[in-house]
């Protein structure tokens, strides 16, 4: 690779030598110059065809990538305010596409179309108006109606009404390299933490002396009940995350020090997605890619069973950030209360550790505390 790089340099730098004496010998003599340097209608043809033949090509192409790559699309979104996002996303692209089918298509065409001929000269004008105004006027007025319309979808999405249809609150805890989740408990209310207070089994920093604490309950899954809306609050332990649910359009910083938000009610479970047309298909093509790879020798991975939704990170976080994912499932409420219920509460499982530990630890002397606070008079008098 290094040997190819250097070849690459030292060729380009022989070209770079190469049309400098060029420009060289131009500059110093007009009579030096070979007639052939100046393009003759044969020349102009030839662009002209390769000009038409790229405009072809490229069109072509990006036909043969949207059927090549159709499907990688995600599939319909599994939440509510999904396919509202989806539509902005549909309508920002189609209206790009038209733009761009057009103005390219004319470039190319033009370009073949008006190619350079001998004693023919292109027109000149130094400016019309009428132009000018049309084509200020038509992007002013689709911008302007794009930017009116995405910011409405934006705050409708972002705008959470807490009161409205009894949200869940869970909070979304990030840290290299896994997540962790925190369900409010019965008062729905999280109970403070800082990152300060993680040590031991209390790994996501829940401050024990809040009362609300005491009924969290912290999970290394993420359940979902349909229909409800869910108020994620994320927060970090080291570096920047980012969460990312891709199947229910949704995305979020984790930034540490701060807790940052997002809400939404997913609308597919689990079992249902699974059901669909798009996700047997899928799973029926993952199985065989990694079953031809597996049998290659190339990975030891023909156990792929069935779709999963999953929570991502989707900020390079680190060495493993790749591997930085948490499962969910999307099931009915019933469903969800269930296991919910079979969760252990934050303050159980506290009481639970500092039983086990009184009966390891047999009683010890207390250790002679230190009195410290002459030596901190004497500072500060020594300050004073
Ligand atoms: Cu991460």
């Amino acid at each position: 690779m290094t040997v190819f790089l250097i070849i690459i340099v030292v060729a380009l730098f022989g070209i770079t030598v190469w049309q400098l004496t060029k420009i060289f010998q131009l500059s110093r003599d007009n009579s030096s110059i070979d007639s052939t340097q100046i393009s003759n209608n044969k020349d102009n043809r030839t662009q002209g065809n390769l000009m038409l033949a790229f405009g072809i090509g490229f069109y072509l192409f990006m036909l043969y990538c949207f059927w090549f790559y159709s499907d990688r699309a995600l599939p319909a979104s599994s939440s509510e305010h999904g396919s509202e996002y989806d539509t902005l996303m549909f309508i920002s692209l189609a209206v790009i596409m038209f733009v761009q089918i057009i103005t390219q298509g004319l470039l190319h065409w033009f370009s073949y179309r008006y190619k350079g001929r001998k004693g023919q000269k292109a027109l000149f004008f130094a400016d019309n108006d009428k132009l000018e105004f049309i084509w200020t006027i038509i992007p002013v007025i689709v911008l302007a109606g794009l930017i009116i319309y995405g910011l409405f979808t934006w705050s409708s999405i972002m705008n959470i009404d807490e009161d409205e249809g009894n949200p869940l609150v869970i909070e979304i805890y990030a840290k290299q390299f896994a997540w962790e989740a925190r369900y409010a408990g019965a008062d729905n209310t999280l109970g403070k933490a800082n990152v300060r207070f993680i040590e031991g089994i209390n790994t996501v920093g829940i401050d024990v002396s809040d009362s609300y604490a005491m009924d969290d309950k912290v999970t290394a899954e993420l359940r979902l009940p349909v229909g409800r809306p869910v108020i994620f609050k994320f927060r970090s332990q080291d570096v920047l995350h980012s969460a990312y649910f891709p199947h229910f359009r949704a995305q979020m910083n984790v930034v540490p020090g701060m807790t940052t938000q997002f809400a939404f009610t997913p609308t597919v479970t689990t079992k249902e997605i699974r059901e669909t047309e798009y996700m047997t298909d899928k799973v029926a093509k993952i199985k065989e890619l990694r079953k031809k790879r597996s049998d290659a020798g190339e990975l030891d991975m023909a156990d792929y069973e069935e779709f999963d939704y999953y929570l991502l990170c989707n900020k390079i976080c680190g060495t493993a950030h790749y591997n930085m994912q948490m499962r969910i499932i999307v099931e009915t409420e019933e469903e969800f209360n269930t296991w919910l219920a079979g969760q252990r509460e934050f303050g159980e499982v506290l009481e639970a550790q500092r039983a086990q530990e009184q009966q390891s630890q047999p009683q010890q002397p207390a250790a002679p505390v230190q009195n410290n606070d002459e030596a901190g008079d004497n500072v500060a008098q020594v300050q004073n």
